[in-house]
């Protein structure tokens, strides 16, 4: 015994420094954390950590047999003094192979049976014998993810709603980024790749607030971007489908959220819709996103549109910046006033105009940044008093053109010679009628407003959509409005 040595005193301070180090990293395991995939509440994720659990423990009971028979061999016949002889060598016993290529073969199959079965389960399509199936596509982008309801035309971002104990099945894909989706407590991983759709189902059996995550490197942003599921009670969801399909009350003349309305139709509306509740939105929402995205790809370097998470019914949501803060009016001024101090990479400050300073930092005052912020946290279903004020420009009434303006166009255009997102709308009415052959400048400005795609100002992106639903006496009257800018 006097010749085993003992381990030198120096390794001592660096286990003590591990261990809290390894403990640490271990209790990120307790089935407690939100990302864990051992405190399961969807069939799928507990199938996988059943699975897990099963073959941990065949590995356990492989290792504790070959680690013993290993330390049991070198202290049995260790060499004792130095007068010990080398114990015979023997080379090949048929018997002892044969034993142990098949113990581990059949360890494998006893392995690979339930893996491969689970994967077939899974891979079979949604159960279509537990419910009603909700359908949703994922969208990747960076760095967020949108949301597609298209049985109940809606969309949103960050934030996915589902009932609880109903299947639902997933398509996803991306726009311009490889993300894997995955929710470690329901169900997980399947990547979304641009230009192919993959397909994911899950069931969440648990009421309650569940971490998405995605699970491959996919860029700068890659740790700062997460989302939340939310499993509803079949009541609660039927109330929130319900609830995204109902105007939020205008505010009140005067108060900060009239300002902030109006501050967002001109600084952010090019990018973030946040009305998406009437009949025949969600379309509108489709082709406005495909339209921004095209604007982007047109000069990825320096185009002012891109697409962007909606925002309608915001206030309703629990967080900001795809799943990275709470959402609160600080959390929420913060991020207008610099985006990118809350997260890295992000599109928003790059893009938009209102970023386009010599610091990077908004041109709006605090007060108009914290009246968007109290804005936007008063976006929730409202309770049906007053009618959207948008749009219309209320039929009957005399119609205010600059008011319809600012609300719809300027976010993309100045009443000056500045181009923003579209070129400056100063001189329209005497250029008008040089654009198309044969128009006049009423002509053109009007199919401007309804059929955009017609004509594309060169050298400026297609990503302006029709206007029809603002409705003729509307539209008549913009037109007017716009000839008049000098
Ligand atoms: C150039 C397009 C663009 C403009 C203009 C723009 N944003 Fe954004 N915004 C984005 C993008 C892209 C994201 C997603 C950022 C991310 O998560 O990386 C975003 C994210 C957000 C979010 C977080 C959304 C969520 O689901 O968590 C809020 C809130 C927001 N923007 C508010 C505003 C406000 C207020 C303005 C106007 C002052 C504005 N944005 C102007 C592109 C834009
Ligand atoms: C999402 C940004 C965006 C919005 C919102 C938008 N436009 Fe445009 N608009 C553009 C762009 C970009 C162009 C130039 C490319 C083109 O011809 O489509 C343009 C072109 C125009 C032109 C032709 C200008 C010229 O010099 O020939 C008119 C007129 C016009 N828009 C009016 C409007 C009106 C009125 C509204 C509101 C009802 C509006 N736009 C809303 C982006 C937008
Ligand atoms: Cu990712």
């Amino acid at each position: 015994m006097h010749r085993v040595s003992k381990p030198s005193i120096s390794l001592r301070p660096t286990l003590l420094l591990l261990a809290p180090i390894a403990l640490a990293l271990l209790a990120a395991c307790t089935p407690d954390n939100a990302q864990s995939t051992f405190g399961t509440a969807g069939p799928i994720a507990e199938d996988q950590a059943n699975l897990f659990k099963f073959i941990f423990w065949i590995a356990v009971v492989v290792f504790v047999l070959v680690e013993g028979a290993i330390i049991y061999a070198s202290i049995r016949y260790r060499q004792r003094s130095d007068s010990d002889k080398r114990p015979h060598q023997t080379h090949g016993n048929t018997r002892l192979e044969i034993t142990w290529t098949i113990i581990p073969a059949i360890i494998l199959i006893a392995v690979a049976v339930p893996t491969l079965s689970q994967i077939w389960g899974q891979q079979n399509g949604v159960p279509t014998d537990q419910g009603e199936v909700v359908g949703v596509e994922a969208i990747g982008h960076q760095w967020w993810f949108e949301f597609r309801y298209p049985d109940n035309e809606i969309i949103t971002a960050n934030e996915l709603h589902i009932p609880v104990n109903r299947p639902v099945a997933f398509k996803l894909n991306s726009q311009d980024v490889i993300h894997s989706f995955w929710v470690p407590k329901i169900a997980g991983k399947v990547d979304m790749v641009p230009l192919n759709d993959n397909f994911i189902w899950m069931i969440g059996t648990e009421p309650g607030v569940f971490y998405g995550q995605c699970a491959e490197f996919c860029g700068i942003a890659h740790a700062h971007m997460r989302f939340r599921v939310i499993v509803d009670t079949e009541e609660d969801y039927q109330a929130w489908l319900k609830g995204m399909h109902t105007a939020p009350d205008a505010p009140t003349p005067g108060s900060p959220e009239a300002s902030g309305q109006q501050l967002f139709a001109v600084n952010c509306s090019s990018c973030h819709t946040n009305n998406s509740t009437a009949p025949g939105s969600y379309a509108q929402e489709i082709s406005t996103q495909q339209a921004r995205w095209n604007g982007w790809l047109e000069d990825t370097e320096n185009a002012s549109i891109v697409s962007a998470p909606n925002l309608t019914h915001f206030g309703d949501r629990l967080t900001l910046g795809a799943g990275l803060k709470d959402l609160n009016h600080d959390s929420l001024v913060g991020w207008i006033t610099e985006p990118s101090s809350v997260k890295i990479g992000t599109r928003m400050q790059q893009h938009a105009a209102v970023y386009d300073t010599p610091d990077g930092r908004a041109k709006l005052s605090a007060s108009e940044i914290s009246d968007i912020a109290t804005y936007l946290l008063s976006l929730k279903p409202g309770t049906g008093a007053a009618a959207e004020p948008v749009d219309d420009g209320g039929a009957g009434t005399a119609i205010d053109a600059e008011a319809v303006f600012i609300t719809n166009c300027a976010t993309c255009h100045s009443t000056g010679a500045d181009k923003v997102v579209g070129p400056g709308l100063a001189g329209i009415g005497e250029r008008a009628s040089g654009r198309v052959d044969g128009m006049s400048a009423d002509e053109y400005i009007e199919q401007s407003i309804r059929e955009p795609g017609e004509f594309i100002v060169p050298t400026y992106p297609a990503v302006m959509v029709s206007w029809s639903k603002l409705g003729d006496d509307t539209i008549d009257a913009l037109v007017t409005y716009l000839k008049t800018l000098k």
